[in-house]
């Protein structure tokens, strides 16, 4: 194991176990107030770089998201490129650097026409990222409130990282519980959640694999989060997989078995 100041053993071993871990509070008290400010901004569509990201929600009820909002808005770029945050991820990777693979600015209302519609289904990122020849990827979701299952948090399987990659990924999926029977008959299994209650300003990885989904916010108020989707320096590109689509292969056009690199996926963190 890599060793790092910011991630004890037990932590370590904690992720390896669970495929989650959630960080101490990492983003101070101003710095979230101006990426509030920088969210607003962004779904305002105005983009303090002059570049728009890669996608923005364009308006209508339920969950709002922003891809790759780190072209569109420095605060959100530092964020996206913190390196303790990176300094984690590297660890949690056994790498010597990461790169961010992509971003979701995310945004779940707290009005209650959104209530329906908020939710986000149970999947495995890699589900989504089978461009990648391994699942070399991590995501730290940084909280910018606090969050319980009251106001929708983020939820996580425990351990469902290391049943491989089932069939039921989907991130738009409003009934989980169908998602659920689906699993079962599937794979003979069944979702066990743990809600993953923050403070604002904490951050909380999972593994590429690791099953999660988050269900209504039924507060009066919004829960927001940038979710830094992070890869390690030895992330290849496989071609003829269902990720064909995905942003990181239409952005990078790569040659099979070549490594993800580039400004398109800057640098979060780099060893030594
Ligand atoms: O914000 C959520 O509820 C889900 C986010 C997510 O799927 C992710 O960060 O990978």
């Amino acid at each position: 194991m890599h060793t790092s100041n910011l991630l004890s053993k037990d932590d370590f071993e904690f992720y390896q176990e669970n495929g989650y871990w959630i960080s101490p509070k990492l983003i101070s008290d101003e710095q979230l107030e101006q990426l509030r400010l920088s969210m607003d901004s962004v779904f305002n569509g105005e983009y303090t770089t002059g570049r728009a990201p890669w996608s923005n929600w364009s308006g209508g009820p339920g969950l709002r998201q922003a891809n790759n909002s780190h072209w569109a808005d420095d605060t959100i770029r530092q964020l996206a490129t913190n390196p303790q945050i990176g300094e984690i991820a590297a660890t949690l990777l056994a790498a010597n650097s990461v790169r961010v693979w992509h971003d979701q600015l995310l945004y779940k209302p707290g009005d209650p026409a959104s209530q329906a519609s908020a939710n986000v289904g149970w999947h495995q990122d890699y589900f989504f990222w089978q461009c990648a020849a391994e699942p070399t990827l991590i995501t730290a979701w940084v909280a910018f409130d606090d969050v319980t299952l009251d106001n929708g948090c983020m939820q996580a399987v425990p351990g469902s990282h290391k049943w491989g990659l089932c069939n039921v990924s989907d991130f738009h999926e409003q009934d989980l519980q169908k998602q659920d029977e689906a699993l079962r008959k599937s794979d003979g299994r069944t979702f066990a959640p743990v809600p993953l209650n923050m403070k604002a300003g904490q951050v909380s990885f999972h593994h590429a694999l690791t099953f999660h989904g988050s269900g209504p916010n039924v507060t009066a108020a919004p829960r927001r989060s940038l979710a830094i989707h992070l890869m390690s320096e030895n992330t290849r590109y496989k071609s003829g997989t269902a990720s064909e689509d995905n942003i990181a292969v239409i952005l990078a056009k790569p040659n099979e078995g070549e490594l993800f690199a580039g400004d398109c996926f800057p640098v979060a963190y780099e060893r030594g």
